[in-house]
């Protein structure tokens, strides 16, 4: 059996925009995904996070469902455009209530509250007057932090920045596949750099003695597909841009070298202010890892268009391994080769999974046989059987602790995700949750997946 420590936290992870909904409710502002999400061909089937898992009205049920799983924390995203409508000035008491209710919940159910200052629902207001390509949004990140933790402070000690700003930074402003939608390749180095920034500023804003804050980034393992050097060379670009880009600064104070150069023609270094890499990499109580899958990558004859900022000769390639629903393949090595690396070459710093998980085309059976969710009322039982869920998070569970054995200082898992959720442009096809939301009807069901999970929590391990 793998077992881990009694103090492994175990949670499970959602994000404000992709289930709360009631987004012109008790005055929230409008976010970049709601003006995304309204421009026609942006979002698979037209969906948008309008009402999304309603977990607005509806978090009180979803919480005790947590503590009967016996989740030990919740990772969640504070919306800013609840907290400050405008991305400035001053806070809309309603939408911190709102996050008050919320925490006050948790805490009631022995559930430790992991708040994410910011899972790329950004005003749209700050959008318009430039978005993450202008240094004044990291500006206005710290200011609404500040605030944030003014409020919440006294009842959440474990904070994190950004979720994943490479999304924020590549897929919002280079290939356009995020909010805003922009495809500005330049734009996206920038913005990059003012994430990170941002993230230095907020984390100096909210440190005190009580808090711990870190920053949770989408790291993969990247392999390339041979030893040419074509390839090796598409493999240095791709771990440069996805992972050194933000790890290097952050937990060495210092941009990588060949990452600068091969960027320096696309916008140059004259957006990295004095003082800037000192804030990005004071040292950070924790960083949150989000792994779903490796990328193997090879050299291009021709031109590619990617989030690879830079590098046009560089294309994905397939490992010939099985795939989720999202057509990632599977590979739960490749999450303790990250893990080592990590470890191997960088600075130690508390490390958590803070997203992990898989999207299938999850079925909901009713007393054995298919059938349509939430078409069932009475006493009649939902199930879902999602054992390929469980065999990734098995396999990935396992590395988790084969990591710890080699001496990782791996601290905690959250699931992504607790329920089924709006997997932004891909709308609400894909679905990742260990409970399954009927959203006709709102109904929860708690996959086997759940179930499986309950028990993991329960024994310390599998
Ligand atoms: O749903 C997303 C989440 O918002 C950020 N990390 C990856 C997940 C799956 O795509």
């Amino acid at each position: 059996m793998s077992t881990f420590d009694p103090g492994f936290l175990w949670g499970a992870a959602t994000s404000s925009y992709q289930i709360e909904g009631a987004v012109a409710e008790d005055g929230r502002g409008p976010s970049i995904w709601d003006t995304f999400a309204a421009t026609p061909g942006a979002v698979r089937g037209g969906d948008t996070g309008a009402v999304a898992a309603d977990h607005y009205h509806r978090f009180p049920e979803d919480i005790a469902l947590m503590s009967q799983l016996g989740l030990r924390a919740y990772r969640f995203s504070l919306a800013w455009p609840r907290i400050q409508p405008t991305g400035s000035g001053p806070v809309n008491q309603r939408g911190l209530d709102f996050y008050r209710r919320l925490t006050d919940t948790l805490l009631d159910h022995g559930i430790q509250p992991w708040p994410t200052l910011y899972h790329w629902d950004l005003p749209q207001p700050l959008e318009d007057a430039g978005g993450w390509p202008v240094r004044d949004t990291a500006e206005r990140f710290a200011e609404y932090a500040a605030l944030t933790h003014d409020a919440l402070g006294d009842r959440i000690t474990h904070w994190t920045t950004l979720n994943e700003p490479w999304c924020s930074a590549f897929l919002g402003y280079a290939t356009g596949r995020h909010a805003p939608g922009r495809r500005e390749p330049a734009a996206a180095v920038r913005a990059a750099h003012h994430l990170l920034l941002a993230h230095g500023l907020a984390a100096e804003a909210i440190r005190d003695d009580d808090s711990h804050v870190g920053i949770t980034l989408n790291l993969t393992h990247v392999t390339p597909l041979t030893t040419e050097p074509a390839d090796l060379d598409a493999a240095r670009r791709v771990d440069g841009m996805q992972n050194r880009l933000f790890l290097d600064p952050l937990l060495r104070g210092a941009y990588p070298d060949d990452v600068l150069d091969d960027l320096r023609e696309v916008t140059g270094t004259g957006h990295i202010q004095d003082g800037d890499l000192k804030r990005i990499g004071a040292p950070l109580d924790h960083l949150g890892i989000n792994y779903y899958a490796p990328t193997l990558v090879a050299g291009s004859t021709a031109p590619v268009q990617s989030a690879y900022v830079g590098s046009p000769l560089v294309r994905v390639a397939d490992g010939g391994r099985p795939k989720t629903a999202m057509g990632w393949e599977i590979d739960d090595k490749g999450l303790l080769a990250l893990l080592l690396r990590l470890k191997a070459d960088y600075p130690a710093v508390p490390l958590y999974i803070t997203e992990n998980g898989a999207a299938f085309d999850d079925v909901v059976e009713r007393d054995g046989v298919a059938g349509v969710a939430g078409a069932v009322h009475g006493a009649v039982r939902e199930v879902v059987h999602d054992a390929d869920r469980i065999a990734y998070l098995d396999g990935h569970l396992r590395s988790c602790a084969r990591a710890i054995g080699q001496g990782v200082p791996l601290k905690g898992y959250f699931v992504w995700s607790l329920l089924d959720n709006f997997e932004w442009s891909f709308g609400y096809g894909p679905r990742f949750g260990i409970v399954h939301v009927d959203y006709a009807t709102q109904r929860r069901t708690a996959k086997d997946s759940a179930h499986w999970y309950a028990e993991v929590i329960r024994r310390g391990g599998l």
